[in-house]
């Protein structure tokens, strides 16, 4: 087993927009159940150009269709691929290889990968060594169970022994959502998340809950890959151009890391934004 990182790590942070697909749209769910959908704006290109203007370098796609197995949003991933162009990883139903490849081509940078990945231990070991470095396992997590099939079913496996598991695997992450905080706008689980981030060597995107810049900071100094935002960015209780200069621009792997945030006190977290002209801001 590979060692775990210390704490205080140096790795390049990210703070990384979710642009979650569903029916064509773009949408925020709470604790990812379809009948509870708080925000639903009609054009993911939009959302995720708006993102990219407002300074955030990586951003997270998830086909929320794919991954609960009713349909498939491939074509709008493509498109924002292409027309919102820079940093993108994106998940969600992806279960064979072909898939993968594709999602690669279309100039995808990482593949997330969740329910065939804790299933299938050698399909995805056989998948990360012919894209090493381009695939992050979904880990994602209810009570410290690891969760499979658009969060409907347990998998039976703990946090932490899903992780052991992962530990020799070229993986370029772990993605890692707490799934009852996911949608709730309050807070993180801290001693939850350094469980995680101490349970591995590989980067953890962590995902759920994500208030505030504090637990931003947090998160970067504790080693943290990233931090996928949704509800907090779309309700406007995290404001974004703050998090976008503070912790937008660096990359996953080997972007310059921006210690812009530290300058900021919480007062200037909320303030100087236009909220009402952004397409990403507007709830439907
Ligand atoms: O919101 C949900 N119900 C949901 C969601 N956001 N279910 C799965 N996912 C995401 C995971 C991961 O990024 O966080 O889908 C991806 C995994 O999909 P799959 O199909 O590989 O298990």
């Amino acid at each position: 087993m590979t060692p775990p990182r210390p704490a205080g790590s140096s790795r390049p942070f990210a703070a990384v927009p979710a642009v979650d697909l569903k029916g064509g749209r773009c949408v925020q769910l709470v604790g990812g159940r379809p009948d509870d959908e708080r925000v639903s704006l009609p054009d993911p290109v939009a959302v995720a150009r708006g993102w990219r203007e407002r300074g955030f370098g990586v951003l997270h796609v998830v086909d929320l269709d794919a991954a609960l197995g009713s349909g498939s949003n491939l074509d709008l991933v493509r498109a924002i691929a292409r027309e919102a162009p820079g940093e993108l990883q994106v998940g969600g139903g992806v279960r064979d290889e072909a898939l993968a490849a594709e999602l690669l081509d279309a100039g995808v940078d990482r593949v997330v990968v969740g329910t065939r990945a804790i299933d299938d231990p050698d399909w995805l070991a056989a998948l990360a060594g012919r894209h090493p470095g381009r695939i992050v396992v979904a880990a994602d997590i209810r009570d410290g169970e690891v969760l499979r099939r658009g969060w409907t079913e347990g998998s039976g496996l703990r946090i932490l022994e899903v992780l052991d598991a992962l530990a020799e695997l070229p993986l370029a992450g772990i993605l890692c959502t707490d799934v009852g905080r996911e949608g709730r706008v309050e807070g993180i689980d801290r001693s939850g998340v350094l469980e995680v981030l101490r349970g591995t060597a590989h980067p953890v995107w962590i995902s759920g809950g994500v208030t505030t810049m504090d637990e931003l900071r947090f998160l970067r100094s504790e080693g943290a890959a990233g931090a996928v935002l949704g509800m907090a960015l779309y309700t406007g209780s995290l404001d974004a151009e703050a998090v976008a200069h503070a912790f937008g621009g660096a990359g996953a792997e080997g972007g310059a890391r921006t210690d812009a945030g530290q300058h900021l006190d919480e007062g200037q977290d909320t303030d100087g934004t236009n909220q009402t002209t952004d397409p990403a801001r507007t709830r439907r």
